[in-house]
């Protein structure tokens, strides 16, 4: 392998060009004199593929003649944004390609941006899948992607009157040049139909017949690493016809139910549910995680036997990580393809399957713990649920074993759950056959033991571990924030990129004024950069005087975005009745998106735009306050929206957010953050320092208690006259003159109900937020705190994440070059 050279392409200014002259005429077949901006990008992109594709091969060759254990991340969802500027980074030859571009008369800065996201992920699960991989490649350790290659991702939300209205993502539309498609890597994959028993030399055999037949196609997505040679792979399945045209119905001349066939079978990897801690019960749903889940480990399987390893050395050789439960059915493939094909006997590959798998959980949210009626699972994976009744048996027969003559346990710790109509839990089946299982965070660990996996945790206590999230510090911080970046590099060099623990050499600078105010300019003309895009996006101008406070996440009632409109009304009302002092001017800044079927999240967007509306119109708040809520987030907005902010709101009801990262990236970026103490926002507050952050409001065991004891939201509206003005103004129709009801129902649930406490923490949020007005005026000593939240943010690297999970939960070891 080493007499192989890995990279017979030049990475020189002046091959780059020759690369790209040659794609552009060859590859995307325009003439160079009348090429469009977007048949530069795709020039440019062929240029950096085919240099990627050659460091693939020869990882792909190292790995095998090293015999590496080899860690398979299997995913519903990968948000992984723009991929050029990130590969050029990463293959180091950013700059000879923007030199190369300039001579032929094109700007880089100016086709980056046509190119579209892949957007196949809702939000922080699918957004961190993304940065595992990319660190994992770093890190050159041995680890693939598994997923769907959604001919849709997730949708485009524009805003009418105020309202979010999904529009289809079409990203494939102007071909994808990072895939390749591997028309020979097929897998069939079965659904319906039924099974039948026989016996075989004293052996009962299933065989799963009839029903109907997919093909699962890759296409190949080759992950850089950076600053190294390391290149892995992304797999995708789509859904193929088992035959594109059902000959027999063509022969008959009925050409429409030919095409048919094609049409359903391929729906199953057409579009991405929009849907994040929310339930998904739909029969689509099912298909397609069975489907990707199916191709991913027979491709997993044929790798390993090809290798000339035997199935016994499977836990030796591989490691699988379900992201999340959305794969779990992936325990009970694995059994069908060792017993049903491969005839090991129960319990070897049982040892086997357990040995290989390890889950993580990324929520806590009830309504979106994945079950599926037996019902369903009999209809369309019928050899799946005999496996799972029957892993189910042997497994409550342990739990029997444990607790004698304790029933209770045994229904609370059933695979199946017969309290609701059947269902099969699939967080159970999860744990069931996994070795390990991981939180995202101390706090959600600690959670999951003593609530929703309290049980399993008495039974298995050394099977959980926890795994705080992280991030990757070559998109959020070094591709995002250039201005930053440059700063950095001049004072303490390069080293964090690898290594963010790092950026702690940046705290005796904070002393050094000159460094303070440029870090100031670099944080003023990031807020220019937003302000133009707000411009540009919304027609609004924003001052970048004012502070930037940012809410940027997904929409949904336990993130309280809510929480954020009632301090926004309440500022708003000081400033109008003269109360509001000397305070700092603000630009309250939002964006996520609603899952369609969200109502309330939707309602609250809408809301949202409302209030934006009455206060961007007021002229008494005139250069005080404004609210600007920009459309269609996602990765390459956020790119921008963080590094310009310099606040960042946090603010879940303590034991609802399961870490976030979000936090992470925007106080790596130098916000200030206003937060509860929930998720990864605890271990953030350790990490940079009381003084360093705003926390307020019920921790998770007050929450719990004050839940108990039963929680009256209307008390906190009757004894606070500023928060039962801003509800009155909502309810009663201030910010909805046309339609006065419009939020009626709105504030008469959180009158009443409140699931997520909102009213019980305005109080002490209202409060937290003068703080940090307070604070922001002083500007010196602001800079001195975002600095130091720079300096302290090391430990939340995906690289600490990743190493974490090699050692603790996969046993792997980086095998590669550098
Ligand atoms: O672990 C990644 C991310 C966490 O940071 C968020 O706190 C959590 O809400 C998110 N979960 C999801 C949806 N979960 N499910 N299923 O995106 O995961």
């Amino acid at each position: 392998v080493h007499d192989y050279d890995p990279t017979p392409l030049s990475c020189d200014k002046d091959a780059l060009k020759e690369s790209i002259r040659d794609g552009l005429i060859h590859i995307v077949g325009k003439d160079p004199l009348n090429a469009t901006r977007r048949d530069w990008l795709q020039a440019v992109s062929y240029a950096a593929r085919e240099r990627i594709i050659e460091r693939r091969m020869y990882t792909k060759r190292l790995f095998n003649q090293e015999q590496v254990k080899r860690v398979y991340y299997l995913s519903m969802e990968y948000l992984i944004g723009r991929m050029l500027v990130n590969s050029l980074m990463n293959l180091g030859f950013y700059e000879n390609c923007k030199d190369a571009l300039k001579e032929m008369g094109v700007d880089l800065h100016e086709i980056v941006g046509l190119e579209s996201d892949a957007a196949l992920g809702n939000g922080g699960l699918g957004r961190l899948a993304a940065c595992i991989l990319d660190s994992l490649a770093t890190q050159c350790l041995p680890g693939y992607g598994y997923g769907i290659r959604y001919e849709f991702g997730m949708f485009h939300q524009h805003l009418e009157d105020g309202e979010q209205v999904e529009h289809p993502d079409n990203w494939l539309r102007y071909g994808n040049p990072w895939e390749f498609p591997r028309p020979e890597k097929i897998y069939p994959v079965h659904f319906y139909g039924y099974v039948v028993e026989h016996r075989e030399r004293g052996v009962t055999r299933h065989h799963w017949e009839d029903g109907e037949e997919v093909i699962a196609m890759a296409y190949d997505h080759p992950t850089p690493g950076f600053g190294n040679k390391n290149v892995n792979n992304l797999r995708l399945w789509a859904a193929k016809a088992t035959r594109d045209f059902d000959l027999d119905y063509f022969n008959e001349g009925d050409y429409i139910r030919a095409v048919q066939e094609k049409i359903e079978s391929e729906t199953i990897s057409m579009v991405l549910y929009p849907n994040d801690a929310t339930a998904v019960g739909r029969e689509l749903r099912l298909k397609q995680e069975y489907f990707f889940v199916s191709a991913s480990i027979q491709d997993i399987l044929a790798r390993h036997l090809e290798l000339g390893y035997s199935l016994g050395e499977l836990p030796n050789k591989v490691a699988i990580q379900l992201n999340d439960t959305h794969p779990a059915i992936a325990i009970a493939e694995l059994m069908r393809l060792l017993v049903d094909q491969h005839h090991l006997p129960w319990q070897k590959a049982w040892n086997i399957t357990c040995g290989v798998f390890s889950y993580t959980n990324h929520t806590l949210m009830p309504e979106a713990l994945e079950t599926w009626p037996v019902h369903l699972m009999e209809r369309v994976l019928p050899r799946h649920m005999q496996i799972i009744y029957e892993i189910n048996f042997h497994f409550l027969n342990e739990v029997r074993h444990n607790f004698p003559g304790d029933n209770a346990i045994v229904q609370r710790l059933s695979i199946i759950d017969e309290s609701n109509g059947r269902q099969v839990r699939m967080a159970h089946l999860a744990v069931v056959g996994s070795h390990m299982v991981n939180g995202v965070a101390a706090l959600h660990t600690q959670l999951l033991k003593k609530n929703l996996f309290r049980d399993f945790h008495r039974l298995w206590p050394e099977r959980f571990v926890s795994i705080t999230n992280g991030i990757t510090p070559r998109l959020w911080l070094n591709q995002a924030n250039p201005g930053l970046r440059d700063l950095i590099n001049e004072h303490i060099g390069e080293d964090w990129l690898m290594d963010l623990q790092q950026l702690n050499k940046l705290e005796p600078l904070i002393d050094n004024p000159g460094f303070r105010e440029r870090f100031q300019q670099v944080k003023r003309r990031n807020k220019e950069r937003l302000a133009d895009m707000i411009k540009e996006e919304m027609g609004l101008t924003v001052s970048p005087d004012a502070m930037f406070d940012v809410q940027i996440k997904r929409i949904h009632e336990y993130k309280r975005q809510l929480l954020n409109v009632l301090h926004i009304i309440s500022y708003y009302n000081r400033i109008r009745d003269g109360r509001a002092g000397e305070q700092a001017p603000r630009v309250s800044i939002f964006a996520g998106k609603a899952a369609p079927s969200y109502v309330r999240a939707k309602q609250i967007i809408h809301l949202i735009n409302d209030v934006a509306d009455v206060v961007n119109h007021d002229p008494m708040v005139a250069g005080k306050q404004q609210v600007a809520f920009i459309p269609n987030y996602d990765v390459s907005s956020a790119s921008v929206i963080i590094p310009a902010a310099d606040l960042s709101e946090q603010i879940s009801t303590a034991g609802t957010e399961a870490s976030g990262t979000g936090n992470m990236k925007l106080a790596l970026n130098g916000a200030m953050t206003i937060g509860t103490l929930d998720g990864a926002n605890i271990e953030i507050r350790q990490a940079v320092g009381e003084e360093n952050i705003f926390i307020f409001g019920l921790n998770a065991d007050e929450v719990d208690h004050l839940r108990a004891e039963g929680y009256r939201p209307r008390d906190y509206y009757d004894s606070n006259e500023e928060l039962r003005q801003a509800l009155d103004m909502i309810r009663d129709g201030f910010f909805s003159p046309s339609e006065p009801g419009r939020y009626r129902d709105l504030v008469q649930n959180l009158l009443e109900v409140d699931t997520f406490m909102v009213l019980a923490d305005y109080e002490s949020y209202i409060r937290e937020q003068e703080r940090v007005d307070e604070l922001y005026r002083d500007q010196d000593a602001w800079t001195r705190r975002a600095m130091l939240n720079t300096a302290r943010m090391g430990y939340f690297s995906i690289d600490r994440t990743v190493a974490e999970y090699a050692e603790k939960v996969w046993g792997i070891v980086p095998e590669g070059w550098n």
